[in-house]
């Protein structure tokens, strides 16, 4: 036995007060957790002195989307073997053992997911930065669904125990509102890098009461109110928000961003002035990159904390401030633009209340200095309206302002923050998203994985995957006929695990069609499931269609509020059952609709898939990263010109993509003189598939929700147009493009050629590459080893 096999043994027994043989999977998980910690102690240790010193990159975010944690350690540190005997020493199956594992799920989507990935690069390249979030007692929801309706359960991930995250007690700060005192207490998760010593932190924080009672309360019979106090404390750090590019004026929400975000400019600080012994040089030692505009209250607080706590004047706080921070815009949806009425501020913390009105009093005076007219300086103007705009604050407080695919930059300098790119060009930058390979490649899809290491040589190409690059023609019959075969064994595995997780029954022979991603409108799940309903009624039409077998596989969770997104769901529940239940169509075509996607589900459902759904209306997708994982695992992208799709076609070229739909620059034109109903009429299927919505075909349990969508997409509301996001526009290109990409499926070689460009062209779409850039452009850091 190893080290490692005889600690986790004993670490299963400290867990379980048992022989590790009569243990349950869930304590063999927390043993072998515990383990893992135990590795990696003196290194992560040894990580954060070594980075408290230099100059450091903070990456503020209300969300880190990790998903399961244990194998990726195991891998980054090669214990895999390791864990495995220690498993099968006492009858345990690894396999089984991982799969008890929560997701982390302290993310929405996108956003949350990139924070993970950026961590995982930071640790693999040995770059000096630490994230900083909320310790969230629920994450995302759990969606079930129940008649095909979405219904909401609590994730309470940490209940059973969860040993990767450590509490730091001595570390604890204090956050104080109007109302208000609580502490902070920090809880540190290790990130561990793919072939490093070094080990990165995200340090979460976690709201507690500044007593455990308040015992005057206690003690004069006022139990209840005690209690309630205490709660109030808890409720800060309680639950996720489950919205994703929506925004809502919540009061705990904002008390949140303050929590966390004074909480680590507080150890932010205080470090620095251990360390530095002076503020002149904060900012050559510190940055902070705000992901969206949810930390953005780290601006005014920094201000705060120089100015009350440490007695420098205006001018000196600000130049630190103004040197300090950079600023990530994710999206383009106005919907998503943070602003907080005054009343709240000035109720939770006026003071920041106050720095925020002196931030805009000198802005507008910078402002009428250069010239500007007044509508314009009010509308720039940090408060304006009776709110504060968060998104304003950050443009003028931050030395670099980013977006996060090339055409989602343009639009923000041209549109979304045109008037800040006016003033200031300089500040504004592209960085492209990016995924992590090691767990959307490495540790997702071990038989890709190893067929690439077999052909590059090594493994290099996990810790750099532009290695791929140099193969791209090194695609041969071989290579074609191993793509095959893995991708079907992928789909094997995946039709295994879907039947026994929701009992549907899949032909792996079929292609896996692939749409994956938060439900919102503009993401156009609805697009999609109108081509299968299409599709469906042509089957009925012609039965001898010769029409490839397909399964069309969803993942999505609306958020609860949103009324539209939840019939959607509803509504590609019931194609599904239509579909699913007619004897002859369910031969040929399967909907599988998999409940509570989340990032573990992902990791089994993208190696299965051949086909990328991408299918944004253009302009509206900042960048997508679902987009990237597929590609890295030889799926081919069906989508629009919209986000990072532009940049992988770019890559890839048209001949390995499928590109459809109207473009970003022609959709104003086109809008001028749009008619949806002119759509239906004309375009062959559309009225059919329309109509079913509502004619009794599919079931919406009188709900009407149903004929809301159809609705939606054929009236104006008032205050949106019919058909906002041009999904009947775009119909008949969308079928003629997918009923092609189908066809093309028969011809395996062909096929596998084209996922071969795709994984090999993959290089430029891994964080690694974004966080370089991040790097070396933004943060201005370096590669530091213990
Ligand atoms: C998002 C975008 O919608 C998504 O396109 C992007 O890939 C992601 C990460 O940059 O950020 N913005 C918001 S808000 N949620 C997202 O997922």
């Amino acid at each position: 036995m190893t080290d490692f096999t005889t600690a986790s043994a004993g670490a299963v027994r400290a867990v379980s007060g048992r022989p590790p043989a009569v243990s349950t999977p869930m304590e063999f998980w927390q043993g072998l957790s515990a383990s893992v910690v135990d590795q990696i102690a003196d290194n992560w240790y040894a990580t954060k002195e070594l980075y408290r010193k230099g100059r450091r990159q903070h990456y503020f975010s209300a969300e880190f989307l990790m998903g399961r944690a244990l194998l990726n350690n195991l891998l980054n540190l090669g214990l895999v073997d390791e864990a495995k005997e220690a498993a099968e020493a006492f009858g345990h199956d690894l396999a089984q053992i991982l799969e008890e594992e929560p997701d982390a799920a302290l993310g929405n989507g996108g956003l949350g997911r990139l924070a993970a990935c950026f961590l995982d690069s930071c640790a693999t390249q040995d770059l000096p930065a630490v994230g900083y979030g909320i310790l969230y007692r629920y994450g995302l929801f759990k969606q079930e669904f129940r008649n095909g309706f979405q219904t909401e359960h609590p994730d309470s991930w940490m209940e059973e125990g969860y040993p990767l995250v450590i509490r730091h007690e001595e570390e604890m700060r204090i956050v104080d509102y109007a109302d208000l005192k609580v502490r902070a207490v920090p809880y540190d998760m290790p990130i561990t890098g793919y072939g490093t010593k070094n080990v990165g932190t995200l340090r979460l924080w976690k709201a507690e009461p500044m007593e455990e009672f308040d015992y005057d309360a206690f003690n004069s019979q006022r139990f209840t109110d005690a209690i309630v106090d205490r709660e109030r404390t808890h409720d800060i750090s309680r639950v996720l928000y489950p919205n994703d590019t929506t925004y809502e004026g919540k009061v705990l929400r904002v008390r949140q961003q303050y929590f966390f975000v004074s909480a680590s400019l507080q150890e932010i600080v205080e470090n620095h002035l251990e360390v530095h012994g002076t503020f002149e040089n904060f900012a050559e030692y510190n940055c902070v990159q705000l992901n969206d505009t949810h930390p953005v209250l780290a601006i005014p607080e920094l201000m705060r904390l120089l100015m009350d706590e440490h007695g420098l004047g205006w001018a000196e706080a600000w130049k630190i401030v103004s040197k300090t921070f950079a600023y990530t815009n994710h999206t383009v949806l106005a919907e998503a633009l943070e602003t907080w009425e005054i009343s709240i501020f000035d109720r939770l913390f006026p003071r920041i209340m106050e720095i925020v009105w002196e931030i805009d009093r000198r802005f507008r005076m910078e402002m009428k200095e250069l010239g500007l007219d007044d509508g314009r300086i009010n509308y720039m103007a940090p408060v304006s309206n009776g709110v504060v705009h968060m998104a304003w604050i950050a443009c003028y407080a931050s030395y670099s302002i980013n977006g996060v695919a090339a055409l989602h930059t343009e639009i923000i300098k041209r549109e979304t923050l045109g008037e800040w790119h006016d003033i200031w060009p300089e500040k504004f930058n592209n960085k492209t998203n990016g995924v992590t390979p090691r767990r959307w490649l490495n540790q997702c899809n071990p038989r890709l994985a190893a067929l690439l290491t077999e052909v590059t040589g090594g493994d290099e190409w996990v810790r750099d995957l532009d290695v791929l690059k140099n193969y791209v023609d090194a695609g041969n019959e071989e290579i074609y006929d191993r793509l095959n075969e893995i991708k079907h064994a992928n789909k094997v595995d995946f039709a295994k695990w879907i039947k026994n997780r929701q009992g549907i029954d899949i032909d792996p022979e079929a292609i896996f069609d692939v749409q994956i991603k938060r439900l919102h409108e503009y993401k156009r799940q609805l697009l999609n499931i109108m081509y299968v309903l299409d599709l469906y009624f042509r089957l009925k039409d012609d039965p001898q269609a010769d029409i490839p077998p397909r399964v069309f596989i969803f993942g999505a969770k609306a958020a609860p509020g949103y009324v539209r997104a939840k019939a959607i769901i509803k509504l590609i529940n019931e194609v599904g059952r239509l579909v699913n239940n007619d004897p002859e169509v369910s031969k040929v075509l399967k909907v599988v609709f998999v409940e509570n996607y989340n990032v573990s589900p992902a990791e089994k459902i993208i190696p299965a898939a051949d086909v990328s759904e991408q299918i944004s209306t253009a302009g509206k997708e900042a960048s997508g990263t679902s987009n990237m994982k597929f590609m890295m695992n030889g799926a081919l992208t069906l989508g629009t010109l919209d986000g990072a799709n532009v940049e992988i076609v770019d890559s890839v070229g048209y001949d390995n993509a499928y590109i459809f739909g109207a473009r970003e620059e022609e959709l104003p034109e086109l809008r001028r003189t749009y008619d949806p109903r002119h759509q239906y009429e004309t375009v062959p299927g559309l009225r059919r598939v329309l109509d079913a919505f509502t004619d009794g075909t599919l079931d919406d349990g009188g709900t009407g929700m149903f004929h809301d969508l159809r609705w939606s997409l054929l009236n104006t509301n008032g205050y949106e147009p019919a058909d906002m996001y041009y999904l009947l526009g775009d119909f008949e290109d969308y079928r003629k493009v997918r009923d092609q990409m189908a066809k093309d499926y028969a011809d395996r070689k062909k096929w596998a050629a084209m996922t071969w460009k795709n994984i090999t062209e993959s290089g430029r779409f891994s964080s690694d590459r974004t966080i370089r850039d991040y790097a070396n452009e933004v943060w201005r850091i370096e590669p530091t080893k213990i």
